[in-house]
């Protein structure tokens, strides 16, 4: 658990912007619970607002939970919501993307933007469609694999596919061979799609050679598919690989290609996701629901209108990008920035610089990132006009109020709603936040606010009871909600097991919470074995693995610590096998294990050597006891613990460090 800061539970503060919105806990509370009540009907009075090509028999299917599927017998296509309605109405020559490219000439300007209007995506989405479709003779079921990077021929392919029934996996540009091999693997997946290469900080990640070693051992995959980003040269397999460019010259200009009339409850997608153990979870989101969460979140929660202009600044290769670049900003015909590279290069004002450059008016942004420029201080914001800004959410970890109220001060100008969005990969979209755009509660420094409407969520104990108010326990979710996960992946006992056992008939999140006195949720963050690294999710048990792979490990304990920036940042514990000692050179190499097996992301912040971790007596290591000695924290029970030296050690190995 991540959270160290004094809640202020009492503190409420009512935004000068959209106050007309503005309504008491009480009243909100009253709306929440009969929509809570009605729950299907609820939802299907959202859903009925999207274009359905045939109209559900029943809202949900509840006959063999937690299996749910919504609007069943509904028929609708995903890349339709987000392409077609708009191409065919007056938004058609509205921008849909502007393009950012990270490189910058020699006055900090950027070099490359793109606008793509409505029409200019349709036309392209229909073009790749085709592409997959014709050239390539993929069809409904079959999947694909996408590793690309922040460009927009990601969101391109993204509903090319959609607009096929071609389930695709996005695998996020800072993962490894391995790791890109193991999900290609799961999925399946017969085509990959990658580039030449992407910008990071003025430096070139190598997507192509990195896909090359993954493709070593990905029998599925027959064509690959690369995108042209920066123009090096790269290894190209004759048979195998085709740059993008050159085989969309035989695609017609005006290429159409008919939306598959998708089954509401049809995968869209599979998004693989770190858990409690060392394989990812692939988690599958459907149509029909997904997109009817998307629909209201981006109504509620971002309030979106057709003269804003949005900015998210997740990476697609995450849920956040995926639901909150990709499918619902898109679906609402809004124009959206999409940036390529890192928010503080090459200067610490480039994230303020793109606001001010195209006048964004809502911004969805982290933490993490909040805390980074925090620390470069208030001049680099105050240079630039941010004024266009109405309205503001933070999403992928708890929110410090500190960092809250610097952002709102400085760029909210004390007057902007401003929230922290709780959900996870699994939910599919956002669960508890204000809601700016409908009913807005008074806001609290680093609150995550109350339930949307038709969301029953609740803090509970060890026996599913719900707590006390102020009190710490489990965050679940007590009804189906659309944008759930369909399963697992070829898994399903672990998508029972994982979310449902724990407390029949809830969804467990696996975050700690509490409720404060009005209602409000405050969400600590996660109560297992996974850690949030600058928002990026990432299970300790993968880092364990990719540890011992080294062949000087011979075992290892990675916990997570809080960082006044990341908010967590991984630790390792290692102890050496037989003949090797410890030394920087060697702490070099393990590092570099790691970032081979899981990808750049995965850089842990420290490692300690150690000769034994705390171990219960059937031999399983105790992380909970060496998280309380890295942390200064209570260490607990430990009747079970086998060495009480071990404890020492790690002590001993915190304090020695240099
Ligand atoms: C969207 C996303 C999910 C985990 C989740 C929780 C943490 C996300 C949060 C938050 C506190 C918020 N989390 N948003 N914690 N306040 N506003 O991040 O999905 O990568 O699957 O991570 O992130 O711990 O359980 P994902």
């Amino acid at each position: 658990m991540s959270v160290t800061w004094a809640l202020p539970f009492d503190q409420k503060i009512t935004p000068k912007l959209n106050v007309n919105k503005v309504v008491s806990i009480n009243t909100y509370k009253e709306i929440h619970s009969q929509t809570v009540k009605d729950y299907k009907q609820f939802w299907s009075s959202v859903a009925s607002e999207l274009d359905w090509f045939k109209p559900w028999e029943k809202p949900l299917d509840d006959t063999n939970p937690p299996f749910y599927k919504w609007f069943v017998g509904g028929e609708i296509n995903a890349s339709y919501l987000a392409v077609d309605r708009h191409a065919k109405s007056w938004r058609k020559n509205k921008v849909a993307i502007i393009w950012e490219g990270e490189p910058t000439d020699e006055k900090g300007n950027p070099k490359e933007i793109r606008k793509l209007t409505y029409y200019d995506l349709y036309r392209e989405v229909n073009r790749v469609a085709y592409l997959l479709k014709q050239k390539y003779g993929l069809k409904k079921g079959d999947a694909i694999a996408i590793y690309l990077p922040m460009i927009p021929e990601l969101p391109i392919f993204m509903l090319a596919a959609a607009r096929i029934g071609v389930v695709f996996t996005v695998v996020f540009s800072g993962f490894s061979a391995d790791a890109l091999a193991n999900r290609i693997n799961d999925a399946e997946a017969k085509l990959l799609v990658t580039a030449d290469g992407g910008w990071r900080r003025g430096k070139v990640i190598d997507l192509k050679g990195i896909a090359d070693k993954a493709l070593e051992k990905t029998p599925t995959v027959k064509d690959v598919i690369v995108v042209r980003r920066i123009g090096n040269r790269v290894n190209m397999v004759e048979g195998r690989d085709k740059y993008f460019d050159e085989v969309m010259k035989d695609v017609p200009q005006n290429a159409y290609v008919e939306p598959e009339r998708m089954k509401s409850e049809d995968p869209l997608y599979i998004l693989y996701t770190s858990g409690t153990t060392g394989k990812p979870k692939g988690i599958v989101h459907d149509t029909g629901g997904y997109m009817t969460l998307l629909h209201a979140t981006m109504k509620w929660v971002f309030d979106v209108r057709d003269d804003d202009i949005y900015w998210c600044t997740a990476d697609i290769g995450w849920v956040t990008g995926h639901s909150y670049i990709v499918f619902g900003p898109l679906m609402e015909g809004v124009t959206e920035v999409l940036y390529e590279g890192a928010l503080d290069y090459p200067q610490p004002d480039r994230w303020v610089s793109i606001i001010e450059r195209y006048g964004v008016t809502i911004l969805y942004t982290s933490p993490t990132a909040i805390r980074s420029f925090m620390k470069f201080g208030d001049n680099w914001v105050k240079a630039h006009n941010v004024s266009t800004v109405r309205l503001m959410h933070s999403v992928g970890e708890p929110i410090n109020p500190e960092a809250w109220e610097w952002l709102w001060k400085l760029v909210g100008r004390e007057e902007v709603p401003f929230g922290s969005t709780w959900w996870m990969t699994e939910t599919g979209g956002i669960m508890i936040s204000h809601l700016p755009g409908l009913y807005l509660v008074p806001m609290k420094p680093g609150t995550n606010g109350p339930p949307i409407l038709g969301i029953d969520a609740d803090v509970v104990n060890e026996d599913g009871k719900p707590v006390n108010p102020e009190e710490r326990g489990y965050l679940v979710i007590k009804n189906p909600w659309p944008g759930m996960p369909l399963t697992i992946y070829k898994d399903p006992e672990r998508y029972v097991k994982v979310y449902w056992s724990r407390f029949p008939g809830m969804f467990y999140a696996g975050d700690y919470a509490v409720k404060d006195k009005d209602g409000y949720f405050w969400i600590l963050g996660r109560a297992d074995e996974v850690i949030k690294v600058a928002g990026h999710r990432l299970g300790t048990y993968e880092l364990e693995s990719a540890l011992i792979e080294h062949p000087a490990v011979a075992e290892a304990a990675v916990v997570g610590v809080p960082d006044p920036v990341k908010g967590e940042v991984p630790y390792a514990f290692v102890i050496l096998r037989q003949g090797y000692s410890p030394s920087p050179q060697l702490t070099q190499e393990i590092l570099k294990t790691v970032r081979e097996k899981v990808g750049p992301i995965a850089t842990i912040d420290k490692v300690f050597f150690v000769g034994k971790l705390p171990k219960t007596r059937s031999g399983k290591i105790m992380r909970r006891v060496v998280k309380a000695v890295a942390t200064k924290a209570e260490i607990g029970d430990v009747t079970t613990l086998e060495d009480e030296a071990s404890v020492d050690e790690v002590k001993k190995a915190l304090e020695e460090f240099k």
